[in-house]
C-alpha cells in the first residue's frame, strides 16, 4: 500500500431519522431546514465552547430539533437542548427519537429545555404542529408530549439527499472515511426478539408495525443516492439498506435483478435474518453485485436462542447459519454474523457452546466477519421491561435501572450479572477472548481477495487489526474505569 492509498479508518452514517423529517417538512411546507450531525463533535474536549461556537450562527432560526435516537444519547441530548436554550431562550425546541418514544417523561421535567416531545414517527405530527405555530407562535408553559401513530406507506418520503450536503464528511469528503448512507425500504419488524422489542410496550408501536415501499419506489430511493453522489471526488460510500428485515424473498429477487441492470458498479449493504434468507436462490444474484450482507444471529447456542426469543426452532436455525455462511463464502460474498454475549440467562456452558459454534463457523472462511456484541439492556425491550422475570429465573442482577441517567453510559448499559454463575467481570474477559480467538483465526485464513471489492477487504483488515490490538487491553481498561466510578460493584461480586 503506498502512502497515497486511502487508509479508510473511519465510518460515518448520515442521520437518516432527521433526514426523513427534514425531507417531509421541506416537501409540505415552505421552510428552510438545516441538518447538523453533532454526534462526532460532541465527544470532543471543551464541548461546551465548541457547541456554542458551532450553534451561534443560527440566530435567524426559530425552531430546533434534537434527535435522541438511542438511550445512550440521553444526557447528550439534554446537554444539547440546554445549550440551545441558553443561546436562543425564545426558540421552540423539539426532541424525538427512540428514547423519547419509549420514555417521553424523561424529557418533561421542571426546567426542561424542550417544548415538545415526540413519541413515535414524527413526520406528520411535527408538520401539523409547525403549521399551527407559523400562524400563532406560542411556546407551551410546560413540555408537551405528542404521541405519533405509525406512518402509513403513502406518507413515506424518499430522503432528499441535497439536505445531507451540509454534513462535514459530504461537504469535504475525506478518502479515509467510509460513508454509509442508511436507507429504509421498509419500517417496523414483525419478530419479537426479547433483547430488541417488547410486544407489550405501546410506545414502540411504530417499530412493530411493518410497512414496505413498493419495488419501484424502493429502487428510486437507491438510485437517487447514486445520481447525487456517484461522481463525487474522494467520497467512498455504501448504500446501506438498514431496514430491520430486508423485505421478503420475492421483493429481494426483483430488487437484485433491477440493481444488476441499473447500478451494478455500486457498493451495497443490507441486514436481515438468516432464517429468511434463501442462499441457493439469492446468491445467484448477489454475487453479480458488490453486495455485503449482515445477519443478526444473536444467539450462538440453542439455549440462548430460546431465551432471546430469536426462533422457535434453534437447532434448525443454527444449521441454516452454517449452510448459508458456507455458500456465501464459496461464492466470495462478504458477510457478517452478529452475536450477543452476556444476555440474562448466559452461563459458562452457553458461553462455551457459543464460542465452539463460532470457531467452527469461521474455520477456513475468507469472506466472513463475525461481530461480537456485549449485551446492553436497552429500554423498550422485553428483557428490560421484565427484569424481575430474569432475576427470579436466572439470578440476573441489574445494577443501574435507569442507566442512561448516569454519566459514563458506555459502561452503565453493560453492567449486569447475567446469571448466578456468570458476572459482568466474566463477560468482560469472555468478550476479549472471543474476539482474539476468532479474529486471529480469520487473519490467518487470509481475507477474501475479490478484485472488484478491494475497499471492503481493506475494511475487514482494518476492523480485525484494530480489534486484535484493542482487545488485548480491554479488560484492564474497562474494569479500571468501572472500579473508579462504581467501586461498590466489585464488593457485590
Ligand atoms: C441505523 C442505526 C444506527 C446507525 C446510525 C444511526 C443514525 N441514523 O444516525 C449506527 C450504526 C451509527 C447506530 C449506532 C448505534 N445504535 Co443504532 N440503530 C440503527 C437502526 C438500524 C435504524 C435507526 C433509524 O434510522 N431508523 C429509521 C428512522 C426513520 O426511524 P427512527 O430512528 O425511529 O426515527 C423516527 C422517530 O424516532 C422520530 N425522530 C427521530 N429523531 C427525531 C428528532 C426530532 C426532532 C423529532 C421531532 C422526531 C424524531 O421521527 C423519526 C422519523 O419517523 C435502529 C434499529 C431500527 N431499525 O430502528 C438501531 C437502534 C436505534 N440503535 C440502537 C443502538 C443501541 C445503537 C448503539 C448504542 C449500538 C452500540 N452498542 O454501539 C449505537 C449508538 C451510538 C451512540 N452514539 O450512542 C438501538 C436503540 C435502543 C434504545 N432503546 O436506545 C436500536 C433501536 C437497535 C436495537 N433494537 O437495539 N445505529
Ligand atoms: S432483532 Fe431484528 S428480527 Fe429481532 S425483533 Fe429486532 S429487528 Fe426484528
Amino acid at each position: 500500500m503506498d502512502c497515497n492509498t486511502p487508509k479508510r479508518t473511519d465510518f460515518a452514517h448520515p442521520p437518516s431519522q432527521i433526514l426523513f423529517i427534514a425531507t417531509y417538512l421541506k416537501k409540505h411546507l415552505d421552510i428552510h431546514v438545516e441538518i447538523l450531525d453533532l454526534a462526532q463533535k460532541i465527544n470532543l474536549e471543551n464541548r461546551e465552547k465548541k457547541l456554542n461556537d458551532y450553534l451561534s450562527i443560527y440566530d435567524d432560526f426559530k425552531f430546533f430539533g434534537v434527535s435522541c435516537y438511542s438511550s445512550s444519547l440521553y444526557l447528550d441530548s439534554i446537554f444539547l437542548g440546554n445549550t440551545i436554550r441558553k443561546l436562543y431562550p425564545n426558540s421552540c425546541i423539539f426532541v424525538g427519537g427512540r428514547h423519547p418514544s419509549i420514555y417521553p417523561n424523561d424529557f418533561s421535567y421542571p426546567e426542561s429545555p424542550f417544548d415538545y416531545i415526540f413519541a413515535g414517527e414524527a413526520e406528520v405530527e411535527l408538520y401539523k404542529l409547525l403549521k399551527k405555530l407559523f400562524i400563532n407562535f406560542k411556546r407551551p408553559i410546560k413540555p408537551k408530549i405528542i404521541n405519533c401513530e405509525p406512518l402509513s406507506v403513502n406518507e413515506f418520503v424518499n430522503i432528499d439527499w441535497s439536505l445531507a450536503e451540509s454534513l462535514d464528511y459530504i461537504k469535504n469528503p475525506n478518502p479515509n472515511i467510509y460513508v454509509f448512507f442508511p436507507l429504509f425500504l421498509s419500517r417496523g419488524c414483525s419478530f419479537r426478539c426479547n433483547f430488541c422489542q417488547d410486544p407489550n410496550n405501546n410506545l414502540t408501536k411504530c417499530y412493530r408495525t411493518v410497512r414496505r415501499l413498493p419495488l419501484n419506489e424502493a429502487l428510486n430511493a437507491i438510485l437517487s443516492i447514486n445520481q447525487r453522489f456517484r461522481d463525487r471526488k474522494n467520497l467512498f460510500y455504501v448504500v446501506s439498506i438498514s431496514d430491520p428485515l430486508f423485505g421478503n424473498y420475492d421483493f429481494r429477487i426483483k430488487l437484485y435483478k433491477e440493481l444488476i441492470k441499473k447500478a451494478p458498479e455500486q457498493y451495497y449493504g443490507a441486514q436481515t435474518r438468516l432464517d429468511l434468507f434463501k442462499p441457493d436462490k439469492e446468491i445467484t444474484y448477489i454475487k453479480k453485485l458488490k453486495f455485503m450482507i449482515e445477519f443478526g444471529m444473536d444467539g450462538g447456542c440453542e439455549k440462548m436462542l430460546k431465551i432471546l426469543n430469536k426462533t422457535r426452532q434453534p437447532n434448525k436455525y443454527l444449521r441454516q447459519i452454517v449452510y448459508a455462511s458456507k455458500k456465501l463464502d464459496e461464492n466470495q460474498i462478504f458477510h457478517s454474523i452478529n452475536t450477543i454475549i452476556g444476555h440474562p440467562g448466559e452461563t459458562n456452558k452457553t458461553l462455551s457452546q457459543t464460542i465452539e459454534f463460532l470457531r467452527a463457523l469461521v474455520r477456513n472462511k475468507h469472506y466472513l466477519l463475525p461481530h461480537i456484541f456485549r449485551y446492553g439492556w436497552w429500554p423498550g425491550s422485553e428483557t428490560y421491561d421484565n427484569m424481575k422475570k430474569y432475576e427470579t429465573k436466572y439470578g440476573t442482577k441489574f445494577f443501574f435501572k435507569e442507566w442512561w441517567k448516569f454519566e459514563n453510559q458506555k459502561y452503565t448499559a453493560l453492567l449486569l450479572n447475567p446469571s448466578n454463575e456468570v458476572n459482568f467481570i466474566d463477560i468482560t474477559y469472555n468478550f476479549r477472548d472471543f474476539h482474539l480467538d476468532l479474529f486471529k483465526t480469520i487473519s490467518k485464513n487470509r481475507i477474501g481477495q475479490r478484485e472488484d471489492m478491494k475497499e471492503i477487504r481493506q475494511k475487514y483488515f482494518f476492523i480485525i487489526t484494530m480489534a486484535i490490538n484493542n482487545m488485548k487491553h480491554y479488560p484492564a481498561t474497562f474494569l479500571k474505569d468501572v472500579r473508579e466510578k462504581f467501586p461498590h460493584l466489585f464488593d457485590l461480586n
